[in-house]
């Protein structure tokens, strides 16, 4: 008998993503794949840009709020962060909770190994009584069910709740809620609508380092798929849209073209002034808020702000 084996096509999860996006109409690619290690460094330089005033509000609220927000969070913390990024103002709270507590554990969870990498050389060492555990893993896939002392503080700060759609966001809260106990509690940063030159200028820098950011996710292509994007004929484009409540970033086609990527065995074609939408970054109001965390099946028992109620840090529990 003569058998035949054709090999089947495996496609790696970055290649399917990139198939999904790039045949969908119109064109899209979504946000997590900015965060390769050039991304994630990319995007440590966008929050201290200027006019990016996300990271620095909510970092100042931290800072003059820390104490009140783990005394209230609860006793005998472990501190489970989700897109933990570099954990630059987790620092802050985790600094806070190590004054109050013998020991403290802290789980940063990150898409990227690179950027959790920078999260352990800044912490461990400097605070005793801290033991991080870093876990790489992409947290929008599945909440991870750890097993840890005492109760959690589950951190999802920065607004990374901003680039999930409603629908998205109630589900991964509903997820959040069933990875938790009683008594444990979850921590939200949320960034608020505002003027919209000021939204508007936070995602339009003057330096080019978010078009630069949204940019490589085409240069990501090139180098893991083997893809023949020419970064000078897509140009970045990024507005408020007031009627959806998000600032969108699209990638714009200069002019009619085809690109091959060698990875997927095909070539896309481009109208002139066509877009990839590669980013939706939603902006809050008190009641989206209120809303979004009784329909994830959780309380809303406290919230920290600025004084110009540029951003919100809401703790929310089961
Ligand atoms: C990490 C999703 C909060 O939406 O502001 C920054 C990502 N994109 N500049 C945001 C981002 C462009 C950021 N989040």
């Amino acid at each position: 008998m003569i058998t035949s084996k054709i090999p089947a096509v495996v496609f790696t999860p970055l290649a399917e993503e990139v198939l999904d996006g790039m045949t969908a109409s119109p064109k899209r690619l979504p946000p997590k794949l900015f965060y390769d290690a050039r991304g994630s460094k990319l995007f440590e330089q966008i929050t201290e840009l200027p006019e990016y005033y996300l990271t620095r509000t909510e970092r100042a609220i931290f800072q003059q709020f820390a104490g009140e927000i783990v005394e209230q969070a609860g006793t005998n913390l472990t501190l489970i962060e989700l897109g933990a990024g570099s954990a630059s103002k987790t620092r802050i709270l985790v600094q806070a909770l190590a004054r109050k507590q013998l020991r403290v554990g802290f789980y940063p969870v990150d898409v990227s190994a690179s950027a959790l990498k920078a999260a352990v050389a800044s912490l461990n060492g400097n605070i005793r009584n801290l033991r991080v555990h870093p876990i790489v893993a992409d947290y929008s896939a599945h909440v991870p069910l750890l097993d840890v002392p005492g109760s959690k503080l589950v951190l999802f700060i920065g607004s990374s709740i901003g680039n999930f759609e409603t629908e998205e966001a109630v589900q991964f809260l509903m997820r959040v809620r069933g990875s938790l106990a009683p008594g444990d509690a979850v921590l939200l940063g949320f960034d608020m609508v505002k003027n919209a030159r000021l939204l508007h200028d936070a995602y339009n820098d003057l330096q080019g380092v978010t078009a630069e950011f949204n940019l490589n996710v085409l240069g990501r292509i090139n180098r893991e798929l083997g893809g023949h994007f020419d970064l000078e004929a897509f140009q970045h484009v990024a507005f408020w849209n007031p009627k959806m409540s998000r600032i969108e970033m699209h990638l714009e086609s200069g002019l009619r073209q085809e690109v091959w990527v060698r990875d997927l065995g095909m070539k896309f074609k481009f109208a002139a002034g066509e877009r990839i939408h590669t980013e939706n970054s939603y902006k809050f109001t008190e009641t989206s808020i209120a809303k979004m965390i009784e329909h994830g099946g959780l309380h809303l028992e406290r919230t920290w702000t600025d004084p110009e109620q540029w951003f919100s840090v809401v703790l929310a529990r089961v």
